[in-house]
């Protein structure tokens, strides 16, 4: 099992800062994010490329999310939202990432009236994506969404659902602390242990998404790592939290090696 880090800690710093912080982290896997300061071109995929071949980092790259719904009723803006996530996908070939984790599609203020619509283009648009993928080297995995957020796929039995509707190969990134949110990290581990290729890991006490450090909140970490192990996880638990995003990394690898 690695440790990785994401990079969502320095989000708020220049894209300068974001590669000298490459320079040092001290991760086998690092998680950049295709977003705000830090969003992808050409040539800082070349930057960042650079410093990972020579650290031996493997990457993988956090999908733009900021008004992102792959699910929109409006087709104009299904297709505007597809368009900047299939050029994710694009950069994130040329950065040989391993992975692009990407969030499920939203209900909308207008989901009663048209039941089932949502769903059907969330799937539409997962379909697409994966075939963006084929030929780039990318594994897509999806990442189970926010409470109270009106993501599709929040829960075990809502991905149970999805799988069985898309009928393709995708993988599933277990973000530990939404599933916390809804109180289903256990159940998730349990019921996925074969979908589940890639995982963020950050604290909250169960009532917000707080991306506190590692042991900041009230989720057990032992119980965490262990179930990880149980099902043979070969992924990279990433730290995804905002705060204490260095300290957390040490924490984890020492749970890692200990538990
Ligand atoms: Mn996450």
């Amino acid at each position: 099992m690695k440790v990785g880090l994401s990079m969502l800690y320095c989000l708020g710093q220049p894209f300068s800062s974001l590669l000298k912080q490459l320079e040092t982290v001290e991760v086998s896997n690092v998680e950049v994010l295709d977003e705000g300061l830090h969003a992808l071109n050409d040539r800082r995929v070349h930057s960042i490329r650079r410093i990972a071949v020579d650290r031996g980092l493997e990457l993988s790259v956090h999908a733009p999310f900021v008004d992102i719904n792959i699910a929109s009723p409006s087709e104009s803006v299904r297709i505007a939202v597809l368009k900047r996530l299939k050029k994710s996908i694009q950069l994130s070939g040329k950065l040989n990432a391993v992975f692009w984790v990407f969030h499920p599609g939203m209900r909308t203020g207008i989901s009663h009236f048209t039941p089932g619509l949502d769903w059907k283009f969330n799937l539409e648009s997962v379909r697409q994506l994966l075939s963006t993928a084929e030929n780039t080297g990318v594994k897509l995995a999806i990442e189970n969404g926010l409470h109270p957020l009106p993501f599709l796929l929040k829960t075990p039995s809502e991905f149970v659902r999805f799988y069985e509707d898309l009928g393709a190969d995708l993988g599933l990134t277990l973000d530990v602390g939404h599933a916390n949110v809804n109180g289903q990290i256990f159940e998730f581990i349990k019921t996925f242990p074969d979908k589940i290729v890639h995982a963020h890991l950050h604290d909250n006490h169960g009532k917000a998404d707080e991306h506190l450090g590692i042991g900041d909140g009230n989720i057990n970490w032992v119980k965490v790592v262990r179930a990880f192990k149980k099902i043979g996880f070969r992924g990279a638990l990433i730290v995804e939290s905002e705060k204490n995003a260095l300290e957390s990394v040490q924490t984890l690898k020492a749970l890692v090696q200990t538990v």
